[in-house]
């Protein structure tokens, strides 16, 4: 059966068009936690018995009222019925999950069709040869939410003396489980695109977009570039070739342009698919100290964020999503990290509208073990841990797709391949060189390679300096030590890590990826006390004071844009409370300090021009 499996290599986005169809299968799902996992065995794959229905796309924790079932670990299954219509005859037809967290086995008509680990990255199960055309099928989802070491993003899972099963996070976001983006079926021809990228060389006079187009049908290849009016601007032919562009609007920070690019399939002159995309005209580079984009330098003011939101958990909501976006263009923020998981594809498309740069972070976060603190007494490494060798395949495989999904947005600056790894022993650096190694050749752009350094991996403590292509630094002086009243020897300190990178011959940019204090909003206190908003504003004026005086220093993103939800404990009252804005998207006092600082700086700041 030729081509079966193409669909479930291609990770672009689902459109509508002459030859192709996307259906959104949102809406309500039956729903069945299965403690036992027992569900193949009592026939789930075909039906649930007293389902609960559940929304989709959504995390299921924080619809519930008992603690049981929010805190839910282990198997869990969602079933719909899905009409097939007669009409995708002759096509590929699939399911596309936007993510399934963590794991998930997908069934159609009780017939296993694929498996997927990761729940942040999309995978289509190619259900051509298992649908009844014409019919309603029973499309059956079991998803299981542990965290294990071995994984991504990394936890354990333990179980309570009750019998019951808990999540351990070794990180700090709450484990929202479910199908937390949209699900798609899509019906594409059997000669397709399955994927294509572009780099570019630009310039005022002129750009060109250097593209490659990927399929396995013995079919000829149209190409062609529109601008935003419509009009086709350039043409090419064949599977790579270059679209060149006489005077084009380049895509700008903050001032995006989109061109549109339009490639055909062409069998005997007939067209036999089609897929249409937005790009953005630009090129970016790290030059010394310099982040350029269009060669001219940029400095990042933006945040560290989460997909989260009330009700919904980590479900990708337009409407969270718009009036983040809204709200960062109100306080003057250029950029953002996508911490710590590659977001939903829609979040990029508005990036690229809006020209806003995004850090695309894999959901490697929690590898490293003082982060496991509960287990107590663990003092190795967490890359000397017998975990290693597991979690690397899944942790390369999820960089492979993250790339392979993001490359083409304008708005992707630089790809993070962990938060906060434990770089301080040498058991990282075999790690890492592989990791890097690996990933040198999956982005055609060969966009910058980074990493977060946690607080505990300086200039003088970690071993793997050498692999970023700019250091993002996240440092917690004023909140997690030298706190309060001590903060100016927090200042002090975060000066003397600086100047050692200053005199070393390290010649990148470094960024500023988190930090912040924890503020409850409503908290006022004169003079200022931890956790009121007068402190969270002096800490930024501390950290924005030291930003100042070194020049290397590219740019700032406080953590976080929003409260967001973490697991209960001493350290966390109802979740992290380092947002800017709090989770209802509302302004802290820091807000319209960080906007007037943000909307003062020039996106050329430090360059001098
Ligand atoms: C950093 C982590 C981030 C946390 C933050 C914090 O990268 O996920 O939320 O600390 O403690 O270490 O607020």
């Amino acid at each position: 059966m030729k081509g079966l499996l193409i669909m479930e290599k291609s990770l672009l986005y689902p459109v509508t068009n002459a030859y192709r169809e996307d259906q959104k299968l949102d809406g309500l799902w039956d729903f069945k936690f299965d403690p036992a996992s027992e569900g193949e065995k009592n026939g789930w794959t075909e039906g649930l018995a007293d389902p609960i229905e559940m929304p989709v796309p959504a995390s299921f924790n924080d619809f519930f009222t008992d603690k049981d079932a929010r805190e839910y670990t282990g198997d869990f299954w969602y079933v719909k019925k899905v009409f097939i219509p007669k009409y995708f005859e002759g096509k590929q037809i699939g399911l596309r999950f936007g993510a399934a967290t963590h794991r998930a086995t997908v069934y159609v008509n009780g017939q296993k069709i694929r498996s997927h680990e990761g729940g942040f990255l999309p995978f289509t199960a190619d259900i051509t040869g298992a649908t009844k055309l014409g019919e309603e099928n029973v499309v059956a989802v079991k998803i299981n939410n542990e965290l294990h070491r071995d994984a991504l993003p990394a936890g354990d899972t333990m179980t309570l003396k009750n019998g019951k099963k808990m999540a351990k996070p070794f990180f700090d976001f709450y484990n929202y489980s479910g199908l937390n983006r949209s699900v798609h079926l899509i019906a594409i021809p059997k000669d397709n695109v399955y994927d294509y990228s572009t780099t570019y060389e630009v310039s005022d006079e002129q750009a060109t977009v250097h593209y490659t187009v990927q399929t396995d049908a013995q079919a000829d290849v149209k190409v062609s570039l529109a601008d935003e009016a419509g009009n086709v601007v350039a043409t090419a032919t064949g599977s790579t070739g270059d679209l060149v562009v006489k005077n084009p609007t380049l895509w700008q920070v903050r001032d995006a342009y989109l061109y549109t690019i339009k490639i055909q399939l062409l069998e005997n002159g007939t067209v036999v698919d089609a897929y249409s995309d937005e790009i953005g005209l630009r090129t970016i580079e790290i030059q010394g100290h310099q982040i350029l984009v269009n060669h001219k330098p940029v400095y990042l003011k933006g945040f560290g964020r989460h997909e989260d939101s009330i009700y919904a958990g980590r479900a990708f909501d337009l409407n969270v999503e718009r009036r983040d976006l809204n709200l960062m263009k109100w306080i003057g923020a250029n950029s953002y990290r996508s911490s710590h998981y590659p977001y939903d594809e829609q979040a990029y498309k508005f990036a690229d509208r809006e020209g806003i740069l995004i850090t695309d972070e894999v959901p490697a976060v929690g590898f490293k073990m003082a982060a496991a603190s509960f287990l107590g007494g663990l003092d190795q490494s967490f890359f000397d841990g017998d975990w290693i060798d597991e979690l690397y395949k899944k942790h390369i495989d999820q960089v492979k797709d993250m790339i392979k999904r993001d490359k083409n947005h304008p708005s992707v600056l630089a790809w993070s391949l962990c938060n906060e790894p434990d770089t301080s022993s040498e058991s990282a650096v075999p790690y890492f060189t592989k990791l890097f190694n690996d990933s040198a050749d999956l982005d055609p752009e060969k966009r910058p390679r980074t990493f977060t350094l946690n607080e505990d991996d300086t200039f003088e403590t970690s071993k793997c300096l050498k692999f970023p292509d700019f250091y993002l630094l996240n440092r917690y002086p004023g909140w997690y030590h030298k706190w309060g009243y001590e903060i100016s020897d927090g200042e002090a300190g975060l000066r003397a890590e600086l100047d050692e990178w200053k005199n070393s011959d390290i010649d990148k940019p470094i960024v500023f990826s988190e930090y912040g204090a924890d503020t409850e909003p409503g908290l006022h206190k004169l003079p200022s006390i931890m956790w009121s908003e007068e402190y969270q504003i002096e800490l930024l004026e501390m950290f924005n004071r030291v930003f100042d005086s070194y020049d290397f220093i590219r740019g700032e993103q406080p953590w976080n844009l929003a409260d967001f939800q973490t697991v209960e404990g001493n350290m966390r009252v109802n979740g992290n409370k380092k947002g800017i804005f709090t989770r209802d998207r509302q302004p802290k006092a820091a807000a319209f300090y960080l906007r007037k600082r943000w909307n003062s700086l020039p996106l050329s700041y430090k360059s001098g021009k």
